[in-house]
């Protein structure tokens, strides 16, 4: 018997009976990866982004111990600003939903409960990845292993420039995650549209990335998630970038930061000590990779 409930939103339930594209989006960027208020103002425009794209938005999370695919706008009022909102890995969320507590839904965590509900494009920021000196702290991202087990395809705009990004392109291909440059060659590196790493296969359309999920299908390499890096448009000054990152890992590493605290930390490290530099940029990416993640499902459902 369940002691939670499961419960997909009436517009989201019936797009998703009707055959209707939907976007599946996460809920951790709005708790603990903007600021409020743009929090909230974010995750709003970002649903209407895929609806004028014309696909159906489902933000995800857990409130209150009940699973939500699509929320309603009070429930994205909720993530945005009650103080009791966990960040919930794959492994948290049986947790959260059985003891009735609230969460916001990492990548992975998005994408596990978005496939469960039938859903399979999901638009995110950056990927979680390998942390510089995993070596030493074994600190990778459950982002990597859940997407090498999930039929979804993920914008993004790259990993996280804080991250090992090498490293993490290992990764991708060891758990053989699939990967496509959006009008690129060069992954990007969320606020840097180049990470300094090349990418193998380009694609310039979201029928070209529509074709390739048809053929997954039918090799059955759908079992493992497809990455479609999105570059954001203008990045970061780089050089400021550089410092405010390195100021950063100082930061985290001297207040004895660890597991899951680390990339919230440095992405508010990023937001005050750019000024709002990189907010501004980070804003930029989620909105771009909706409407790409929307433009895809409505070439999918074609
Ligand atoms: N992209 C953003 N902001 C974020 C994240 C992604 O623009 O806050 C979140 C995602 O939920 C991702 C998580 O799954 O960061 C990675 O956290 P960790 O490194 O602890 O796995
Ligand atoms: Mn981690």
């Amino acid at each position: 018997m369940n002691s939670y409930e499961f419960v997909t939103s009436p517009e989201v339930a019936a797009a998703l009976k009707a055959g209707k594209p939907v976007v599946a989006l996460e809920s951790t960027i709005i708790s603990h990866g903007l600021p409020r208020p743009s929090n909230l103002e974010v995750a709003r425009e970002v649903e209407d982004i895929v609806r004028k794209h014309g696909a159906t938005p489902a933000t995800i999370a857990i409130l209150d111990g009940k699973v939500c695919i699509g929320l309603t706008d009070d429930q994205l009022v909720a993530i945005a600003n009650r103080d009791d909102i966990a960040k919930a890995s794959s492994r948290d969320l049986a947790i959260i939903a059985a003891t009735g507590k609230s969460a916001a839904t990492t990548v992975a965590a998005t994408a596990h409960l978005a496939v469960l509900a039938g859903i399979h494009i999901f638009a995110t920021g950056g990927l979680g990845g390998v942390h510089r000196g995993a070596n030493e702290s074994f600190d990778e991202s459950a982002d990597l292993t859940a997407l090498s087990d999930l039929d979804i395809t993920v914008v993004c705009a790259g990993v996280k420039s804080i991250l090992d990004v090498g490293a993490t392109l290992e990764r991708l291909e060891t758990l053989a995650i699939g990967l496509l440059g959006y009008k690129t060659t060069h992954f990007p590196g969320f606020y840097l549209t180049d990470s300094g790493y090349t990418i193998e296969h380009q694609v310039d359309s979201a029928a070209e990335i529509a074709a390739i999920i048809g053929a997954r299908k039918s090799l059955k390499t759908d079992v493992h998630a497809l990455i479609v890096a999105n570059p954001v448009a203008k990045e970061m000054d780089r050089t400021r970038h550089d410092a405010i990152l390195k100021s950063g890992l100082d930061a985290a590493a001297k207040s004895g930061i660890v597991g899951k605290a680390v990339t919230p930390f440095l992405l508010e490290h990023f937001h005050t000590a750019s000024e709002g530099e990189s907010l501004k940029v980070n804003i930029e990416i989620i909105k771009s990779n909706s409407a790409l993640a929307a433009d895809i499902a409505v070439a999918v459902a074609k």
